[in-house]
Parts: C-alpha cells; structure tokens; sequence
C-alpha cells in the first residue's frame, strides 16, 4: 500500500519528463509565462521550433491584471548604445542586446506571426518623462517574398494616439532595399529602417535624437501623434506582441 501510494504521487513528475523535448520548447514569452516563470528578463524562445532566439520577456505591463504575462520585446530604444541604421540581411535575423536596445528580427516575426495570433504594445516616453503607449489587437508579418508586409489593426489609446495603422500593408525597407512607395529612399532619407510607405508617421528605428530638434525634419525615432510632430525623439520606445489565446 505504501509503494501504491508513492507512485502515484510520483505518476504526475514521471508523465512530465516523458514529454518529447519538441514539447518542452517555448515558442515564445507565452509559452515561458505558462511554464511557471513569472519574473521578467532574458529567456530563450524556439520561433521555428528548431534553433534558439533569447528574447527579453516582460511578464508585467502597468500591474494590470489584463496586461500580465508573456509580453516579447521586439524592437527597443532606450539609451542610444546601439546602432540601428542597418542593411537589409541584419534586420532579417535580427541585431543589438537582448538586455537593452535591440531588433528581433523579421523572419522571427514572420515565424511567429504565421503560426499564432498576436497582440502588439506600443510604449513610449519622452525626455520630459511623459509616458504612454499604443495598443493593437492584431500584428502579423507576411514572409521575406511579400516585404515582410506589416499587418496591424485594432488600435487602442494608452496616451501615444496612433502613428501605426497608417503603415499597416506596406513593406520593410532598408537602406538597401528599398520597398517603400516613396519615389526616393525612405531609409536613407530619415536614416532608419521601417514598414515605410511615402514615408512615415512613426520612425522607431530611426535616429537617437536624444530629445526635441525641429530643425531636422522626421529622422530621430520619432511617434508623429505624441505632439503632432517629427521632432521629438523619444528616450524610450518598445515595441512588444503577445500572443492572444
Ligand atoms: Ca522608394
């Protein structure tokens, strides 16, 4: 009777090691939260199922209930340490630090998206210390023979007002490849990289601008709706998605 007893409190640890490691592999910051980890940092994700990405998962938005769990930083500005104006192939796999400022990548956004439905957050803050961000019920990314064509619906205010849904179809354009709608180059033009059209509303790859210049017009990581202006860089800017269950 003993014995019986002490296997089956053992029955439910046995099952969860019988898992295939194919199973045990998170596919995002989702899949993390659900796991058990609730405390938010740098964790490594499986967008393909094959090879690891580490990706920053922020598992707390305001302390609301509604917004807890799972969040995944895809893009992220904060202090200017890196690099953002970049070719083509490094805004496909992805660039910077995981634990600062740093690009996902668009074949890991496309992996993902193409799979799951997700969520995308916006947040913003200036040098003024204003905070705010904008919210999108849907964000998906069409694969690299499409542009990485961006789609993005459902915008809810957080205080930023929307500078997205107006680059919602277009295709990513770098430097080097230019898929924009502009009859020049949008990249090189506001110096970033981006789902620009003829151009942009919103810049977050842009420039470090480090604060408000009004004297360059629309290069700096700039969110035209913050005060109806291309001249203010932010001092933070985060794009994040979440996967809606
Ligand atoms: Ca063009």
């Amino acid at each position: 009777m003993a014995m019986m007893v002490y296997l089956a409190a053992l029955l439910p640890f046995l099952l969860v090691s019988g898992c295939s490691q194919d199973k045990d592999m998170p596919v995002d910051c989702s899949d993390v939260y659900k796991s058990g980890q609730t405390v938010s940092g740098i964790y490594s994700i499986y967008p393909a199922g094959d090879f690891p990405v580490w990706v920053y998962c922020q598992m707390i938005s305001d302390g609301k209930e509604e917004d807890k769990g799972g969040w995944m930083v895809i893009q992220r500005r904060m202090d200017g340490s890196v690099n953002f104006y970049r070719p083509w192939n490094q805004y496909k796999r992805g660039f910077g630090n995981v634990e600062g400022e740093y690009w996902l990548g668009l074949e890991n956004m496309y992996q993902l998206t193409r799979k799951n439905k997700y969520m995308l957050r916006v947040d913003l803050e200036d040098f003024t210390g204003r905070k705010g961000f904008a919210l999108y019920s849907s964000f998906s990314v069409d694969c690299e023979t499409d542009g990485y064509k961006l789609h993005i619906s459902g915008f809810k205010d957080g205080g930023a007002g929307d500078s997205l849904s107006s680059h919602n179809g277009f295709k990513f354009s770098t430097f080097d490849k230019d898929q924009d709608t502009f009859d020049k180059n949008c990249a090189k033009t506001f110096l970033g990289a981006f789902w620009y059209a003829a151009c942009h509303s919103t810049n977050p790859n842009g420039v470090y601008l480090w604060g408000e210049d009004p004297t360059i017009f629309a290069i700096g990581n700039v969110w035209y709706t913050w005060k109806d202006s291309h001249a203010v860089g932010m001092k933070f800017i985060s794009m994040k998605i979440r996967r809606v269950s």
